[in-house]
């Protein structure tokens, strides 16, 4: 038997896929992107840009396979507009990409950084030329949301992570008309103590729908003597009531490992806003941000997650 412990997540040998270099105007950094895959196959992601100022905005990248010869839009394709949006003042990060039949469209939830603090901010899309925004839907501080692609028992659902105090758990909150939310609930709360996931968890992309239940990819941000360490864990969620957990995985399965995860602008950071899943239905490429620096690319099998959650709930 090995002693080393599975890989769940394989690197993609050409990490990191995207920096800064690749962008056609000038920009710090490039990192936390989220990720769909558009009608014709090709691979979008919506990249989080951050400039000189230290203020986010969104980019867009497609490519044909999902790892090289991206088409980077030659402007930012979603920049903050904090005139008729004042809640996007400082910028706005961290999207996540849910593509919702019941509307032919992709909503896109993501931080909008006011002078209070993060909040969640929503927009919808049909081509990521054009978008409707809805403004903040959670105030701050909450980030770190996703919308389910379809309502349960008539509600929409979002998942969101607002702060209370030292600690900050996952929550649920539900909607009729995508503006006004409500019926709040925590669904899975950090951990204490030494455990990895102690104190402050998050959603990382949208949660996954299988057979079994929702899978989750969530981070755990654990505070050391060197600053913050963010590592992802699985856990399953009921279909039908998606508030219930029904396991949750007691190690991490990716970390910051690689230089490239270790060192930039906010070392020892691995973040996924993003997947996308293969023909086969199984293959899951998660698109993550590498130290807040650079975008970079893992490979898994849902199957071996499952697999590997029933082992280790
Ligand atoms: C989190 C988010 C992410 C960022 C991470 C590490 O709170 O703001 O955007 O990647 O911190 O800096």
């Amino acid at each position: 038997m090995s002693n080393l412990y599975p890989e769940l997540f394989r690197r993609h040998t050409q990490n990191p896929i995207l920096t800064a270099a690749d962008w056609p105007y000038p920009v710090h950094s490039v990192f936390n992107p989220g990720a769909t895959l558009l009608a014709d196959g090709t691979t979008l992601l919506l990249c989080r840009v951050e400039d000189r100022r230290g203020h986010s905005h969104l980019c867009a990248a497609r490519s044909v396979n999902g790892v090289d010869n991206w088409q980077i839009d030659v402007q930012p394709t979603l920049l903050a507009e904090p005139y008729t949006f004042p809640e996007e003042l400082w910028g706005i990060e961290d999207p996540r990409i849910t593509y919702v039949p019941e509307l032919s469209k992709y909503a896109i939830v993501y931080t909008a950084f006011t002078h209070h603090g993060p909040g969640v901010a929503l927009a919808f899309t049909e081509d990521f030329h054009q978008f409707e925004r809805y403004g903040v839907i959670m105030p701050p501080e909450d980030k770190d949301a996703a919308l389910l692609p379809r309502r349960i028992d008539g509600h929409w659902v979002l998942i969101h992570r607002p702060v209370s105090g030292p600690r900050a758990h996952m929550w649920m909150s539900y909607s009729t008309d995508l503006r006004h939310w409500g019926n709040r609930k925590v669904i899975m709360e950090a951990r204490w103590g030494s455990w990895w996931d102690a104190n402050k968890i998050g959603l990382s992309p949208p949660p996954i729908e299988t057979a079994q239940g929702w899978l989750v990819i969530y981070h755990g941000v654990r505070q050391t003597a060197a600053g913050s360490l963010y590592q992802l864990g699985l856990a399953l969620f009921d279909l039908d009531s998606p508030d219930c957990c029904l396991k949750r995985g007691d190690e991490w399965v990716f970390g910051p490992e690689e230089t490239y995860e270790q060192v930039g602008d906010v070392g020892y950071v691995t973040f996924p806003c993003g997947y996308t899943i293969g023909a086969d239905g199984d293959t899951i490429q998660v698109y993550y941000g590498a130290a807040d620096s650079s975008i970079a690319l893992a490979t898994g099998s849902i199957r071996a997650l499952l697999d590997w959650l029933d082992l280790h709930k």
